[in-house]
């Protein structure tokens, strides 16, 4: 009798626990036993941005996990509302990309207090408390800006110039690329007597903005004011590229063009001598993620910070070599 009632009793335990371990997935459908990966997304603003979203989606699949994913459009605060809805959805690890570096510890800390692990990715965050995230995977913005840097040297070594006066069309202020894509360029061209940085100004990492910061320059300066446009992203390069060439300038010859990202559009605009320089900067992070995400799952050690591997190509490239290929 003993022995019946204590088989009763573990076959309701196990049909108890099986019932729990059931999540909804994106769809809303029963995925019993299978991770989800809360995903806070931060906007549509790019090409790469859509891009990194697809990358997303795609190894998520691969990897059978559920994604529940939120699109802040560009602001914080819902970044921070969908971070509190993973939490109280109980996801098994919660990945974001913030749009700027600061304001994040509150939440972040719910999150640490519910014993759900959080990943960065793209973005960095500016804290004391390095507990406040597991991992970070995505760029080395420094690396990239530091890249461009070392393109306008060789250029200015190579044409000989004494004088480049350099615009600068800045992404998202305070992003964590914005802050480091600048500092890594000044370090390298800062002390160099033959550049100036004459001005800064923010484009958002928006095509349209591209454009607007491209008129606001040329009135402020004269198509003679400038010569060189050192952009923090290909959408607002490609929409500068659109002004200038309605106005009879010709980009990259007139004036130097050195951007970031390297869509397809900004590498073929290389090849067809509208774009000096394009660093690179890789949107395909949803494979690393994943991974990341599966050995959080099996208790292994993770490496805190992730870069993947980067290059640029330039106007002193053969524009025939096939690795020029954008995203
Ligand atoms: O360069 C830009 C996007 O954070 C690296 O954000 C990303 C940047 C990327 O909008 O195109």
């Amino acid at each position: 009798m003993k022995r019946l009632l204590l088989v009763l009793l573990l076959a309701v335990t196990a049909a108890v626990l099986a019932g729990c371990a059931g999540k909804p997935d994106s769809a809303g459908k029963e995925n019993t036993g299978a991770v989800v990966v809360g995903f806070s997304q931060l906007g549509a603003e790019s090409s790469w941005r859509i891009a990194n979203t697809a990358s997303m989606e795609q190894a998520a699949r691969d990897y059978g996990y559920g994604l529940m994913m939120e699109n802040a459009n560009q602001k914080q605060e819902k970044q921070i509302d969908a971070i509190r809805s993973f939490i109280a959805y109980q996801v098994d690890v919660i990945v974001f990309s913030p749009i700027v570096e600061t304001g994040w510890e509150n939440v972040l800390k719910e999150a640490k207090q519910a014993g759900i692990p959080v990943i960065l990715m793209d973005r960095m965050i500016e804290t004391d408390d390095e507990s406040l995230y597991t991992a970070y995977v995505g760029a080395d913005f420094y690396a990239e800006g530091r890249r461009a840097g070392e393109y306008l040297k060789r250029k200015a070594d190579e044409t000989g110039a004494e004088k480049l006066r350099i615009a600068e069309i800045s992404g998202t202020l305070d992003s964590t690329p914005m802050r480091d894509r600048q500092r890594g360029f000044m370090d390298v061209i800062g002390e160099d007597s033959r550049f100036e940085v004459i001005d800064s100004i923010c484009g958002d990492f928006l095509r349209s903005k591209g454009e607007e910061c491209m008129q606001t320059l040329l009135q402020k300066y004269g198509k003679d004011g400038i010569d060189v446009i050192y952009s923090h992203n290909d959408s607002m390069t490609l929409g500068a590229l659109d002004i200038l060439e309605k106005e009879g300038i010709k980009p990259a010859q007139d004036i130097l063009i050195i951007t970031v990202d390297g869509e397809k559009e900004a590498v073929e605009a290389l090849k067809n001598g509208r774009i000096n320089c394009v660093v690179q900067c890789t949107p395909n992070l949803g494979n690393s993620v994943m991974k990341l995400v599966k050995e959080l799952k099996e208790g292994k050690p993770l490496e805190k910070i992730y870069h993947p591997d980067e290059g640029m190509f330039t106007d002193f490239d053969d524009p025939k070599d096939p690795n020029m290929e954008g995203f």
